[in-house]
């Protein structure tokens, strides 16, 4: 028998969701940080085998709205919570679960489980969970995955949702517009992250070279500042390790320029929230 379905990873922003589907899927395509509220979009992570195909699909944590852009992360959220197989609902392992939260999985109309995350991690609560993993370490991943696959609707002959070959529904050029994202969170500090969008207005791929231009859209002239750092150098530095990323994904040299352009305050408007792919 060959099982095939859907799988959303939900939880409150930093959880690990992005990190677990990583490991899941044994390839990066989803962007991680520190910075609670890292992903933005439903990004699909594809594992296949020859008896199966899971299709997962990571959402934006869940936090309360508070501009245009949290309201179309919370939209984002529900779409992926609604007709899946399956539910991973992801609770810090360092963290005691909130009422709120219990509140939320209680309200699940569809099948879940929990699992507690980060169990690498030293002072670890004690509470009620599924399964308990790590990401880090890989610990119980392929215990999980067979978990997972249980729950999957079965069909007599092979079905699959994507293409063999496909571990993303996100093209390149995605994946390298949230690499630029993630370098520029994991380098800036305090309040420059959560206003920092990416746009690529230039992606010409030649035999032996790419080119891409890139914008890294922020809120104001303060943090343009601040990204661009001390003579360029925190930009060139966001600039250098997402090259190195590209260069791997696209087995070929890159060049990559970065600009950086104020929209300002686009967090609070809906056009450019949507104008920017939210
Ligand atoms: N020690 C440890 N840290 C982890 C593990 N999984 C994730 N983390 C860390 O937890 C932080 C958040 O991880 P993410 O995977 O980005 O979490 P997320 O739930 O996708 O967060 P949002 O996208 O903001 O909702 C990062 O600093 C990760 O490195 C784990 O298994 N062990
Ligand atoms: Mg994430």
């Amino acid at each position: 028998m060959f099982r095939a379905g859907y799988v959303a990873l939900v939880g409150l922003p930093n959880a690990g969701k992005s990190s677990l589907i990583n490991a899941l899927v044994g390839q990066k395509v989803a962007i991680i940080s520190s910075k609670p509220q890292t992903t933005r979009d439903n990004i699909l992570g594809i594992l296949t085998d020859k008896n199966y195909q899971i299709v997962f699909v990571d959402t934006p944590g869940i936090h309360h709205s508070k501009n245009a852009l949290d309201r179309a992360m919370t939209k984002n959220v529900r779409s992926a919570v609604s007709g899946v197989d399956l539910v991973l609902y992801l609770i810090d392992g360092g963290k005691e679960p909130s009422e709120e939260e219990k509140e939320y999985i209680a309200h699940l109309e569809v099948p879940y489980l929990i699992v507690k995350t980060k169990i690498d991690l030293k002072n670890l609560k004690t509470f009620d969970a599924d399964i308990e993993v790590s990401s880090l370490t890989g610990e119980n991943i392929d215990v999980l995955k067979e978990k997972i696959i249980s729950y999957l609707p079965e069909y007599k002959d092979k079905h699959y949702i994507y293409d063999e070959d496909m571990y993303t529904d996100k093209s390149v050029k995605f994946l390298i517009a949230e690499e630029i994202r993630e370098k520029a969170l994991n380098i800036l500090h305090q309040e420059v992250p959560h206003g920092v969008a990416v746009e690529i207005i230039r992606f010409q791929e030649k035999d032996e070279i790419c080119y891409i231009d890139a914008d890294l859209v922020c809120e104001n002239d303060r943090h343009k500042g601040m990204i661009i750092g001390k003579g360029g150098q925190t930009l060139k530095k966001i600039g250098s390790y997402a090259r190195e990323y590209a260069e791997e994904l696209l087995q070929k040299k890159v060049m990559l320029k970065i600009f950086v352009r104020v929209e300002k305050d686009w967090r609070d408007r809906p056009d450019k929230v949507k104008s920017l792919g939210y």
